[in-house]
């Protein structure tokens, strides 16, 4: 289990993946990546229980984890390699023809650590849901995470699963949004408005937990505070900042879905530690 320090570090290295990738690709996205970096380096590297020696998408004693915002596959994709699930070396593959790293994440691609495909927007958290029953079921006492984007809280989808899940009292779900106010056009107020996601959420039966997405010990004491088996599904809304890290992406839906050129990727690598060594 990594401490908030060591978190840190690998968060900085992640970062530097994610816009090496995005930038050697000539596509991706990078601004939500690097905004959601630091929960989930806190998620793989302190707070999920997994082994990338044996998982498989049906392993039993692991935790699982459904990543709904597929577009942040960057990020994901470096935690997978940063935490020993196939070679970093294969990063720099992200967005080519024929290999495992596609814009999104494909379970036909095999790569180890993804449980579910994902890139239309809204459809994990009915997935989680059901991995989370049957895990309880199978009187399994791991648990299930699943990544929302705020954005992506606008699909219907999402609500149908929200019920759903406080309807069958599973409280071994631990949703977390990505709650950074921005999405692919602009504000997400602005966009289509899902108004105070703390009431929504407390509406559909689920306990809601607030934390700062981008300090340690507020994100692993949300994780605690989810961890209590009350009969009810868990959402942490994570305040977050879309580019953080990057003085010229952060704060702006305009790196969502962009590519830093060499001079920029340059630019931003010049203020993000390298810590683990590049791939
Ligand atoms: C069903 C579906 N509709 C539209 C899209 C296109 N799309 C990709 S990301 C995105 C915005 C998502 O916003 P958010 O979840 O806030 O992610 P962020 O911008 O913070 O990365 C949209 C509309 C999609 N991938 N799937």
């Amino acid at each position: 289990m990594a401490n908030t320090q060591e978190l840190s570090r690998i968060a900085s290295q992640v970062r530097r993946d994610i816009v090496r990738m995005v930038s050697a690709a000539g596509s991706g996205h990078p601004g939500g990546s690097l905004g959601i970096t630091d929960v989930m380096t806190a998620l793989y590297f302190n707070e999920m229980k997994h082994d990338p020696a044996t998982w498989t998408r049906s392993a039993k004693g692991q935790d699982a984890f459904i990543i709904s915002a597929g577009h942040l596959a960057p990020v994901y994709y470096s935690i997978l390699a940063r935490a020993g699930y196939f070679p970093v070396s294969e990063l720099g593959t992200l967005r080519k023809f024929g290999t495992r790293l596609q814009g999104h994440p494909c379970i036909t691609d095999s790569l180890p650590g993804v449980f579910q495909s994902s890139g239309s927007l809204g459809q994990g958290l009915s997935c989680a849901a059901g991995i989370a029953l049957g895990k309880k079921l199978d009187g399994e006492s791991e648990r299930v995470y699943c990544l929302l984007g705020d954005g992506e809280s606008e699909e219907g989808q999402i609500w149908e699963a929200g019920m759903w899940a406080a309807h069958h009292k599973l409280d071994n779900l631990i949703a977390f949004t990505d709650w950074n106010g921005q999405q692919i056009d602009g504000p997400v107020e602005a966009v289509g408005g899902i108004g105070d996601l703390r009431d929504k959420w407390s509406a559909f039966g689920w306990e809601v937990i607030e934390a700062d997405g981008h300090d340690y010990d507020s994100i692993l004491k949300a994780f605690e505070l989810a961890h209590a088996a009350n009969g009810k599904p868990k959402m942490i809304l994570f305040r977050t900042e879309m580019g953080h890290g990057v003085d010229f992406m952060a704060g702006t839906h305009k790196w969502h879905g962009k590519a830093p050129s060499a001079e920029q990727c340059a630019q931003a690598l010049a203020q993000l530690e390298e810590t683990l060594g590049d791939y």
